[in-house]
C-alpha cells in the first residue's frame, strides 16, 4: 500500500482561517486525501498523541493547547508523503522554518507553530489508528493520478 501520514491543523491554524490553504498546498502537491475530520480533542486524545513529549517541559502547555479548540485532522497518501509534507510544513520553530513552508510562511513562536504533521512510517501508523477508525479511511482511486504518477 501507499504510504500515509497523519496530518492535524492546530486551534491556531483553525482559527487564523489557513485550513483551506493548507489543504491547498497538500492538494495541489499531489497528495490524495484519505480522510478528514473536525473535532476538539480530547484530554485522553492529546496526551496519546503527544506522549514522547510527556517528560518535557512544554508538554502541559501543550495538551492545553491542542484540546482548547478545533483541529482538522487529516490523513493523505501519496509516495514519499511524510517526508514531502514534513519539508512542505518546515522545522519545528516557525521562524527557524524556510519561507515556502508552512509554519515558515505563516507562524512565529513555537508554540503556535499551526501544524502536526508525521515525522516517520512507525508514528503515522500510530497516528493514524489513535485518530481514525479504519471505515473512516476511505477508499477510492484519484482519475487524476496519471497526471500526477509517471507510472
Ligand atoms: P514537530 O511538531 O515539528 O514534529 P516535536 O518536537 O515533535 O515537533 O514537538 C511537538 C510539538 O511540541 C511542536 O510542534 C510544538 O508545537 C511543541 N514544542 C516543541 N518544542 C517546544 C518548545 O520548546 N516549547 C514549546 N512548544 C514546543
Amino acid at each position: 500500500m501507499t504510504e500515509r501520514s497523519f496530518v492535524a491543523i492546530k486551534p491556531d491554524g483553525v482559527e487564523r482561517k489557513l485550513t483551506g490553504e493548507i489543504i491547498k498546498r497538500i492538494e495541489q502537491k499531489g497528495f490524495k486525501m484519505v480522510a478528514m475530520k473536525f473535532i476538539k480533542p480530547s484530554q485522553e486524545l492529546a496526551e496519546e498523541h503527544y506522549g514522547e513529549h510527556k517528560e518535557k517541559p512544554f508538554y502541559k502547555g501543550l495538551v492545553e493547547f491542542i484540546t482548547s479548540g478545533p483541529v482538522v485532522a487529516m490523513v493523505w497518501e501519496g509516495k514519499d508523503v511524510i517526508a514531502t509534507i514534513r519539508k512542505m510544513v518546515g522545522v519545528t520553530d516557525p521562524l527557524k522554518s524556510d519561507p515556502g513552508t508552512i509554519r515558515g510562511d505563516f507562524g512565529i513562536s513555537i508554540g503556535r507553530n499551526i501544524i502536526h504533521a508525521s515525522d516517520k512510517l512507525e508514528s503515522a501508523k500510530k497516528e493514524i489508528s489513535l485518530w481514525f477508525s479504519q471505515d473512516e479511511l476511505v477508499e477510492y482511486t484519484p482519475t487524476l493520478d496519471k497526471w500526477i504518477y509517471e507510472n
